[in-house]
């Protein structure tokens, strides 16, 4: 595999002891790079090969929706692995604590894990090898083109990365290796422990809005999602995936931000098709450019979440208009339960309560009018955060973080006319999503008594 793919976070030699792969990012045992990378030292150490995750009780607001999503997913990990003789050891806790405590205890010789751009892997990571005497790597299972090696910088925009990943996917876009089983089942790692849930998500209620059901997790569940899609609905996605009653969209996102399919096998599959080349390209280039652009824009920006993080012209423009008065205010509580004037926003936000999931474009229009009805800008991108990483099973990423930011802060947009609160913000509004699409029927299709 392409050694670009992979950062030494702790040199050193190997300790005699099995490999270990850190699983975070990543949760799947096909197409998964950093397996792969594990697997191929513990054939070249003749050791065994083990998978480790840490679950933590908290994380970005997740509740249980994601939880389960989340550990439905790990289970059928779990088992895929017992096929290929691998352990899949499952521990609680913090993991910048309990991973290098399990290295520690089960002699492992070399600890490899996942990629991500996001405060939370990154202070596990770095508390995990300030503590580790063992050679640490860290591998990229999640871009095409390997975060780092895509741009040394944050990118300005989606027309200043677009050709940079362009120039690189004849290298990194290339088919997957198989994943060789252990020789035998390695004795040591017994006693697993119970995936079970958080102590705080056992509480009935945590979730009352949620219907099950809509998005079938786990690794097998997600190749399925993709045949379907690339059978029945690319052909009409570069037409129709910007109309929220027609949904031509691959519903990929749930198993993408959970790593329980690769965008990479995505994006092969997807150039495997005799489909038309424009809804190719439209499809791709929102799951590699845009997508691989919202990690660039994580991984060199700490503060990714924060106002102070929205590109100069858009603060000043905000500040200039911070007095404007709102012709609507609501509190977090009134938009979290779709109580506005607004039916379309309503429904949207019904969508997102009912299913885990709001469509792409309504997306938009949600966040911008939390910028609309919202006393400060800072109050509007704490309450868009709060109620995308609540709600959304894809939420918690950083295709979140930017969407919010391009809706409420301008990034990777430009300035446009001039207007009450949003000064020269894109302007989304409802006369103008009567334009684009049959307003009534989404909105009958989660307000029926409207
Ligand atoms: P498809 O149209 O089928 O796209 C396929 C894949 O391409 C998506 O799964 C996603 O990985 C990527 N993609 C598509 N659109 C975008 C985009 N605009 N930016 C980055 N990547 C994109 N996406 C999330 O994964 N998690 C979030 O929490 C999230 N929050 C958002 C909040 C706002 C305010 C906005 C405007 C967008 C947000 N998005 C988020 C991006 C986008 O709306 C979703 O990725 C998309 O709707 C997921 O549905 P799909 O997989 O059916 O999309
Ligand atoms: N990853 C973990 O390694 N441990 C967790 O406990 C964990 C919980 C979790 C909950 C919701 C969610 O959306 C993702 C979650 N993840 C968890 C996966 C997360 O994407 C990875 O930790 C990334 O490495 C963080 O960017």
């Amino acid at each position: 595999m392409n050694p670009k793919r992979i950062r030494n976070l702790k040199p050193g030699d190997a300790g005699r002891g099995p490999v270990a792969y850190w699983m975070s990012r990543d949760q799947r045992v096909e197409d998964n790079w950093a397996l792969l990378f594990a697997r191929g030292m513990a054939e070249d150490a003749g050791v065994p090969l083990v998978v480790v995750f840490c679950m933590t009780d908290e994380f970005l607001g997740a509740g249980l929706r994601q939880y389960q999503f989340m550990l439905e997913g790990l289970q059928e990990v779990e088992s895929s692995l017992f096929l290929k003789n691998i352990p899949f050891m499952f521990l609680r806790g913090s993991p910048g604590e309990e991973i290098p405590s399990f290295t520690d205890k089960h002699g492992i010789g070399t600890l490899v894990t996942d990629f991500s751009p996001l405060r939370p892997k990154r202070e596990w990571t770095e508390k995990t090898a300030s503590k580790l005497e063992i050679p640490f790597y860290e591998v990229d299972a999640h871009n095409i083109v390997p975060c780092w090696v895509a741009s040394g910088k944050q990118e300005h925009a989606a027309y200043t990365f677009r050709p940079k990943v362009n120039a690189l996917l004849p290298e990194f876009l290339v088919e997957f290796p198989e994943l060789e089983p252990n020789s035998e089942f390695p004795k040591t790692f017994g006693g697993n422990t119970e995936m079970m849930l958080p102590e705080r998500l056992k509480v009935a209620d945590a979730d009352p809005y949620f219907e099950p059901g809509h998005f079938v997790p786990g690794e097998s569940a997600a190749l399925e999602v993709l045949d379907t899609f690339l059978t029945e609905r690319l052909d009409s996605y570069n037409a129709l995936h910007n109309d929220p009653t027609k949904d031509v969209s691959s519903d990929l996102s749930p198993y993408l931000h959970f790593g329980q399919i690769s965008a990479q096998r995505v994006a092969l599959e997807v150039e495997k098709t005799r489909v038309d080349e424009e809804s190719k390209a439209a499809f791709l280039e929102q799951l590699i450019v845009r997508r691989e652009l919202t990690d660039n824009f994580c991984y060199y920006n700490r503060a990714y979440d924060s106002f102070e993080s929205f590109p100069a012209w858009a603060k000043e423009t905000l500040a200039a208009h911070r007095q404007d008065r709102r012709e609507y205010l609501y509190t977090q509580e009134e938009l979290e339960f779709a109580k506005t004037h607004d039916p379309l926003w309503n429904a949207s936000q019904v969508q997102l309560l009912r299913t885990g999931k709001m469509h792409g474009y309504m997306r938009m229009y949600w966040a911008k009018k939390i910028l609309e009805w919202s006393e400060s800008p800072e109050k509007a991108l704490e309450t868009a955060i709060y109620l995308n990483d609540r709600y959304e099973l894809d939420g918690r990423d950083p295709n979140g973080y930017v969407g919010i930011l391009w809706s409420i802060g301008g990034l990777h947009d430009h300035a446009w006319r001039e207007r009450e609160v949003f000064g020269k913000l894109r302007y989304m509004n409802y006369s103008g999503a009567r334009r684009k699409f049959d307003v009534d029927a989404y909105v009958a299709r989660y307000l029926p008594d409207e």
